[in-house]
């Protein structure tokens, strides 16, 4: 359980059947081109409207299009690598804060929240049934023909709305990534399709919003600040909610199904199905972590970084993906009010420390910082 395997994009164990789109096909032949052509054609690209990576993925395509293909120097952090050397990200325990371990297992958030901006968490309390409805809402959701998704489109112009659409429609690099997204801004816009959709997402998001927030309070107390600082500070939180979905992709070696970005939150939990994919950066290597079914990963967010003053570090991550099966993962954040002023806690800001941040309310903040990644 704790030890890290090694990741290398390509690696899955079984194709889900999915029909295949006319439209796509046709989209694809327009589109796919070998690596060495790409600069050239990206260009080209630019007024080819793609609505779901999905169903660019079940037109049985053998090249991915230009448009998806990281620059050259991206792709050289994707070479395989040894899993032995690389050490696993902490598997924190949470019973361990009900016992006699609970000073050790506060101190061990406070240290993963240090060195690696993210941990695993266990006996979280979350029933395991609420864990694999929300899953199995999500694989029902985008297993729905593309209409009654597209019933749902985003639109991108927009910031923070909800919808349907592809990762990247947002992206200012102009490289796709290899994913679709349902993005719900506040806990909102539900689709009635699948039926169990809105009852499973919201039991999900009302178990991990309390997980969070007892983790805050954790973090809170390491601090040395009290343990509802962070509540008081943020004001009434927002809950965004992605529900990600990464189809698999004939070139895997070649694209991103998310981009590196730290998240602009508070801290977020991340529950994936078992398929690998999510990647996180601590110093200048890349981890990959193992999904278990019964654990959340926790990423701290930049606000938690800028509140605590820089001692926590928000965690750049992205996800990879395969050429065999679709990957789904859903990320539930703790967003701070829009009213809520930014800073750092004064009671981390002395002359040793001096702050590294001007004040500014979460919604300039928000407004200032688009990182391509819908939150
Ligand atoms: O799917 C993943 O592994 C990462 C998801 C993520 O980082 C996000 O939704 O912001």
């Amino acid at each position: 359980m704790f030890m890290a395997t090694t990741l290398q994009q390509g690696e899955g164990s079984e194709v889900e059947g999915e029909g295949r789109s006319a439209m796509a096909t046709q989209r694809m032949n327009n589109l796919a081109v070998m690596p060495a052509e790409t600069e050239a054609k990206r260009e080209t690209d630019e007024d080819v409207s793609i609505s779901s990576v999905q169903e660019l993925a079940e037109s049985g395509m053998q090249a991915v299009p230009a448009r998806f293909i990281r620059p050259e120097q991206e792709l050289a952090s994707f070479r395989p690598y040894s899993s032995l050397c690389l050490e696993p990200i902490p598997m924190i325990d949470l019973e361990g804060l009900l016992d006699f371990r609970r000073q050790f297992t506060m101190a061990a958030i406070s240290s993963a929240c240090r060195h690696w901006g993210c941990f695993q968490i266990v006996n979280h309390e979350i029933p395991q049934s609420i864990l694999d409805d929300a899953l199995g809402a999500a694989r029902e959701f985008f297993e729905m023909p593309s209409r009654e998704k597209q019933a749902h489109k985003i639109d991108p112009s927009i910031p923070n709305a909800s919808g349907y659409g592809m990762q990247s429609s947002e992206a200012k690099d102009k490289v796709f990534d290899w994913g679709d997204v349902m993005f719900h801004s506040n806990l909102d816009s539900w689709p009635d399709n699948p039926a169990t959709y809105k009852n499973a997402m919201d039991a999900y998001a009302r178990e991990t919003r309390k997980v969070l927030e007892s983790l805050l309070d954790v973090i809170s107390k390491e601090l040395r600040l009290i343990p509802t600082y962070f509540r008081n500070v943020f004001g009434e939180f927002e809950q965004p909610l992605r529900v990600n979905y990464y189809p698999p992709c004939p070139q895997p070696e070649l694209v991103l199904g998310l981009r590196t970005h730290t998240d602009p939150l508070v801290l977020t939990a991340l529950l994936e199905d078992q398929t690998r994919g999510l990647q996180v950066k601590n110093g200048d290597k890349w981890i990959p972590v193992d999904p278990e079914s019964d654990a959340l990963v926790i990423f701290v967010g930049d606000q938690l970084q800028i509140s605590s003053n820089n001692q926590y570090k928000a965690v750049s991550h992205r996800a990879v993906v395969n050429n065999k099966k679709a990957r789904i993962s859903i990320a539930m954040g703790l967003a701070p009010n829009a009213k809520a002023r930014i800073r750092p806690a004064v009671q981390l800001v002395d002359k040793a420390a001096t702050s590294r941040y001007e004040t500014r309310t979460y919604a300039e903040v928000r407004a200032s910082s688009p990182n391509g990644v819908r939150w």
